[in-house]
């Protein structure tokens, strides 16, 4: 028998009202093409990032119950019995500068979580307006990645647990800075991947403060196992490779998500994730006229069991087009 899984995340289509009345144990109900300060619901979560292709999915995270919502400060969240969802909108007009945004609402995050059951984020994403505004260290992504290592406590030199993440750029004319994340009692395994170095020890051109990542966290709860993706691109060591070739560029990323799952096999023994039907895949495209010439690579390239969105979005590399993120579970291996 196999143990229902901690987290059940899938794509679906109606309206956010009916989604989150279906059943007591939805902890979120994700809404793409939104802003984030239309929240209605905690559980409730608007993105700011345009579907392409087929529009009117809606991303539902379900876990165990019940679900207790609320806010805190700024934050709204909701909270299973093992998990916990919550979710920051910054409106950059009132909040000031994006390094100061950024300071704030990872500082907002983390004192919520101190007084959390679920002290440990596992999955953190990011998505910032005009991402790639800016040039040199003034770019907003590198002003955000400064203002996430001046609230966030650790030195990655110590190797602690980080959360995996994600960093997405949405319109610039959106208002909102989001962070959400996914929070359990106890720290994800962190993977890093083989074939890249870990971000937080990417070398000064990036930008003055590493991004605070780990390639891909192993959540273990109840007797089931997920892997939580993070945004994954087509980096090897620390470089873009396949600069204006989309579709390379999408195989490059599966290569690092199957390097990934590889690792994280490696760290397990006996467990081993796969791209299947209980999985998710997010992929996010800068332009959307690349969205056939992607949707065909994934096609190809993925197993086509495996429920999969595609998002209009900028990446924090300029000469980056497209991301891969998701969420697998993995299968214990017989002995
Ligand atoms: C990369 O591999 C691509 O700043 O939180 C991926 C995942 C990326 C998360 C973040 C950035 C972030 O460096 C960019």
């Amino acid at each position: 028998m196999t143990a229902q899984l901690a987290l059940r995340a899938a794509y679906m289509e109606g309206s956010p009202e009916q989604l989150l009345n279906s059943s007591n144990d939805v902890l979120a109900v994700f809404e793409f093409g939104r802003s984030p300060l239309e929240s209605s619901d905690p559980r409730h979560v608007p993105v700011a990032l345009n579907q392409l292709g087929s529009p009117g999915q809606l991303e539902v995270w379900r876990s165990d119950g019940p679900i207790k919502t609320g806010n805190w400060d700024r934050l709204r969240f909701a909270q299973g019995e093992q998990l916990t969802m919550g979710h920051i909108a910054l409106d950059l007009r009132k909040t000031g500068d994006m390094r100061e945004s950024s300071r704030l609402a990872y500082d907002i995050l983390q004192s919520y979580l101190q007084q959390s059951p679920h002290q440990w984020p596992l999955k953190i994403w990011n998505y910032i307006p005009g991402i790639n505004q800016g040039s040199g260290d003034d770019e907003l992504y590198r002003q955000f990645c400064l203002g996430r290592a001046e609230a966030v406590l650790i030195d990655p030199g110590d190797r602690p647990p980080l959360p995996a993440a994600t960093g997405i750029g949405t319109p610039s004319d959106e208002p909102a800075l989001q962070v959400y994340f996914l929070a359990g009692a106890l720290p994800g395994l962190d993977v890093e991947n083989p074939r890249q170095v870990s971000a937080w020890r990417y070398p000064r051109q990036y930008g003055p403060k590493s991004p605070l990542f780990s390639r891909a966290t192993i959540m273990r709860m109840n007797g089931s196992s997920q892997f939580l993706i993070s945004g994954t691109a087509s980096i090897v060591g620390h470089q873009t490779h396949h600069e204006n070739q989309v579709a390379n560029q999408l195989s490059e990323s599966l290569r690092n998500v199957y390097s990934l799952l590889d690792e994280g096999h490696r760290l397990m023994g006996d467990s081993q994730a796969r791209l299947d039907s209980d999985g998710i895949l997010k992929v996010y495209i800068r332009n959307p006229d690349d969205y056939e010439l992607i949707r065909r690579t994934l096609e190809a390239e993925a197993p086509a069991e495996i429920p999969r969105i595609y998002l209009q979005g900028d990446i924090c590399r300029e000469n980056l087009l497209t991301e891969i993120d998701g969420i697998v579970s993995c299968q214990r291996i017989k002995p």
